[in-house]
């Protein structure tokens, strides 16, 4: 057989070689299979059959191929059939590889999106959504969804140390150790009471506070010695013990060393008690005055008593703190060496919080503008369970309202009822300023005195209150004015 003879299309016809049938001589002179109609997507490979092009079939090539109907599927998610070929396309959130899958756009990363100032973004697969920073909770309020700060002081999430007091903040808490404690506040140790530092208060100390006093009672005893006032002849009650209690006690200890001196002694006690007397009755009358000048209403009780004024009777006083030469402090409670005798009151809606000054002059008692809500209310009681009945208190205190529409400050003085005695809602600036309130003792003894803070609609600053003192006698006016 020739060469000729293996050419695919060519056939013997006796002893003539021709195009097999199916099959024409192409213009090189080639048999040529011949399709009809013809291959329309396709190529003719032998008499009537056509090899398709990839995404067309059928007898000569006319049909398009649906392949988005094919198993395996060749998209991922949507497919999308073409003539002579498909498109793969992939659901939001998605982008489409080379390899025709559909991979997750992370939205957070690529910073297409921006939550609001409040929440964060969290990638999901196919999408994403905006979540509460953390400390955060989702809360329906005002007609809309917010993230408001979780307080982990009332949900007991926290892990504070028993000694250490809660302190919630936007999106946090602190625990801070109680005074008299020590540590990072999750594990609070006792500090040994020697340690406990002395630092002088700002604004004006308790010992300033205390030279002020004096020097309002000496100015005092020398207005009463220019009166020359003479006490009243038949005489009211002489007082028990003598009006200067430190003199007294210093004579009394010297006084157990010899006898001679101790003569010296009792006659200087007689004197201390002549001078008390005198001064008590000349101080009664200045006070009488003073009184219906400001028309202030006190019982004539009062008066009677003989228990009057800035000269005090030394007697023992139940929770007293601090005796200074000449003043009687019922009640000292600066809150640098624990809250006293102070109870949180427990039906309210937050406590106070003690709080240290920047510049590290001890503590005192707070109610930051991120406690509670509008009109929420946080009350301190100062427990007096022996104050002695029919007699004056002055009740002093350093108090400040810092911060736009932070809220306000009350006192209330409570005995059989309940009696707002003074009230502050705004403060022109932050500086700490003093309070002073009057206390009359009728039968009615003083139970207690209760700071009460309403929180108001401002997010910052702060209602505080520090360097509480309890005075026998009557409030010194004017003179407790603090500086800076
Ligand atoms: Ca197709
Ligand atoms: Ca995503
Ligand atoms: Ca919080």
């Amino acid at each position: 057989m020739s060469v000729l003879a293996r050419q695919p299309g060519l056939c013997h016809y006796a002893s003539k070689l021709a195009c097999c049938y199916g099959w024409r001589r192409n213009s090189r002179g080639v048999c040529e299979a011949t399709c009809e109609p013809g291959c329309k997507f396709g190529e003719c490979v032998g008499p009537n059959k056509c090899r398709c092009f990839p995404g067309y079939t059928g007898k000569s090539c006319s049909q398009d191929v649906n392949e988005c109907g094919i198993r395996p599927r060749p998209c991922q998610h949507r497919c999308v059939n073409t003539h002579g070929s498909y498109k793969c396309f992939c659901l939001s959130g998605h982008t489409l590889m080379p390899d025709a899958t559909c991979a997750d756009i992370d939205e957070c990363a690529s910073g297409k999106v921006v939550c609001p100032y409040n929440r964060r973004c969290v990638n999901t697969f196919g999408s994403y959504y905006c979540k509460c920073h953390i400390g955060f909770e989702l809360k329906y309020g005002s007609g809309r969804y917010d993230c408001v700060d979780i307080n982990e002081c009332a949900v007991s999430t926290h892990m504070c140390s028993p000694h250490a007091n809660c302190l919630n903040s936007q999106g946090s808490f602190k625990c801070k150790c109680k005074q008299g404690y020590k540590g990072n506040g999750l594990q609070c140790s006792v500090i040994p009471e020697n340690s406990v530092r002395e630092v002088p208060r700002a604004p004006g100390t308790i010992k300033d506070r205390i030279k002020k006093l004096l020097a309002h009672k000496n100015s005092m005893k020398k207005k009463i010695k220019m009166k020359n006032v003479t006490p009243d002849p038949t005489g009211t009650r002489a007082p028990k013990v003598t009006s200067k209690p430190i003199i007294y006690e210093e004579s009394l200890s010297r006084g157990e060393n010899s006898a001679g001196e101790k003569k010296g002694n009792e006659e200087k006690i007689k004197e201390a008690l002549e001078e008390g007397k005198t001064e008590e009755k000349a101080l009664k009358n200045d006070v009488e005055q003073e009184q219906s000048l400001r028309g202030d209403v006190f019982s004539s009780k009062v008066n009677e008593a003989g228990n009057l004024g800035l000269d005090l009777v030394q007697r023992k006083v139940l929770n007293s703190k601090l005796e200074y030469k000449g003043l009687n402090i019922s009640a000292d409670c600066s809150f640098d060496h624990g809250v006293c005798d102070w109870k949180q009151d427990r039906e309210d809606d937050f406590d106070w919080n003690p709080a240290d000054r920047d510049n590290a002059v001890g503590y005192y008692m707070t109610v930051p503008a991120l406690a509670g809500h509008r009109k929420d209310i946080g009350r301190l009681k100062l427990l007096l369970p022996n104050l002695q009945p029919q007699s004056n208190f002055c009740l002093l205190f350093d108090y400040r309202l810092v911060g736009d529409k932070v809220g306000k400050l009350r006192v209330f003085v409570k005995n059989s009822n309940n009696v707002l005695a003074w009230e502050e809602t705004k403060s022109e600036d932050e500086r700490w300023k003093t309070g002073e309130i009057q206390l009359y003792q009728g039968i009615d003894t003083t139970k207690s005195i209760i700071f009460e803070a309403e929180r108001g609609k401002g997010k910052t600053g702060e209602i505080a209150v520090d360097g509480v003192l309890l005075i026998s006698g009557l409030c010194p006016d004017g003179l407790l004015t603090v500086e800076g």
